[in-house]
């Protein structure tokens, strides 16, 4: 197994999904950063660009999220000019999958083959616990373990007291507080990128996502906001998906802010972002009990006696509501295709 490449996570299992399309013009590679039809990858032997083979164009006209994105271990092919192509993207074994606009129902690739998804929100100005709930069931969704990151933590007097409280919207999340400034520094993070694993950041702009790439690899490799706005608002610096992998091994994604993130119609990972009422619900006396004034409801009794917050009931009925109607209309626009397959066969 190539050893350049087990640092960034190339593993037996991927091996085994290469070795198939192994041939003496082929190699694998990872995927740094996917533009538009080109890819800066890396493999065996350095950084290349490598544009798209036809059968990987055809595939992403089926559908967007086939194209390679960051992430990806793609199968590469060397051509007698010394041309390069991407002929395949290995199955992925975590994706992380926003729907990109309500009409719109197509999904976003965001990142792939991450080991753990981190949200990073910054502490000040005050975290919003919606935003928070909402990256962590994208981030559950993926497949990979999600993280939770207050960044920022200099700018409170009592980081790990807002983290203990944040901890709340966040069962079996660990929350970590870092700060880019002075001693404490990013170390908390390192075990998340040793050597072969892969973390990827997901935040709003001006999180401090790719100030945290720079103080994970020790240099600066991702440009960052040169100033800090008061509002914290801030313009979108980031622009682009962008492995980074560090020197000591493993690898951090960046990601650019994102305004708007949809849930795709999978209520997975909105049960495990939600496990605490999940987990009340299999409770209740009815199966299909809706929480309302059902009796033998376990959900409304957590609300009465104070164990469940009215406001994290809200949150989760949102996005519940949010999924069932994307679940409704994909059944809408799948219906809609069979009905014209028939009219025209
Ligand atoms: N006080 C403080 N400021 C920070 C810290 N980390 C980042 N910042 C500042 O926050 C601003 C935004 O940082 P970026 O790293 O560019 O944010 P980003 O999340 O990558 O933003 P986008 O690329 O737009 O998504 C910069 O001005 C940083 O200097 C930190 O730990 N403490
Ligand atoms: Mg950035
Ligand atoms: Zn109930």
């Amino acid at each position: 197994m190539s050893h350049a490449l087990s640092h960034l996570g190339w593993d037996d299992t991927f091996a085994s999904s290469y070795r198939p399309f192994d041939r003496p013009d082929a190699a694998p590679a990872r995927v740094l950063r996917a533009d538009r039809g080109v890819c800066t990858v890396l493999g065996e032997n350095g950084v290349t660009r490598a544009t798209l083979a036809g059968s990987v164009l055809l595939g992403a006209a089926q559908d967007p999220v086939n194209l390679p994105c960051a992430g990806d271990w793609v199968v590469t092919r060397r051509w007698p000019d010394r041309r390069v192509t991407i002929e395949l993207v290995l199955p992925r074994r975590t994706a992380l999958i926003r729907r990109t606009s309500d009409k719109d129902a197509t999904g976003q690739l965001l990142a792939a083959n991450m080991d753990t998804v981190a949200v990073v929100e910054p502490i000040h100005p005050e975290p919003d616990d919606a935003r928070i709930e909402r990256l962590l069931a994208l981030a559950w969704e993926s497949g990979a373990k999600p993280l939770l990151i207050l960044s920022k933590s200099d700018t409170s007097r009592d980081p790990d007291a807002v983290a203990r409280q944040l901890a709340e919207l966040a069962p079996g999340v660990p929350v970590v507080a870092v700060s880019t400034r002075g001693r404490a520094g990013v170390e908390k993070l390192r075990p998340y990128v040793a050597d072969g694993r892969t973390l990827a950041l997901l935040g709003r702009s001006g999180a401090g996502k790719s100030t945290l790439v720079n103080a994970l690899t020790g240099t600066a490799v991702m440009p960052v906001q040169a100033t800090r706005d008061a509002d914290g608002k801030g313009r979108h610096t980031t622009a682009y998906r962008n492995l980074v992998p560090l020197p000591g091994g493993g690898a951090v994604l960046d990601t650019p802010g994102i305004r708007g993130v949809g849930l795709l119609d999978t209520a997975d990972g909105l049960d495990r972002a939600f496990a605490d009422i999940a987990e009340l619900a299999a409770h209740c006396r009815f199966g299909d009990c809706r929480h309302g004034a059902e009796p033998g409801c376990a959900v409304a009794a957590a609300l009465a006696n104070g164990s469940l917050a009215p406001r994290r009931l809200a949150s989760w009925r949102k996005l519940h509501h949010e999924v069932e109607v994307e679940s409704a209309r994909r059944q809408a626009r799948l219906t809609a295709a069979a009905g014209q397959r028939r009219r025209r066969s």
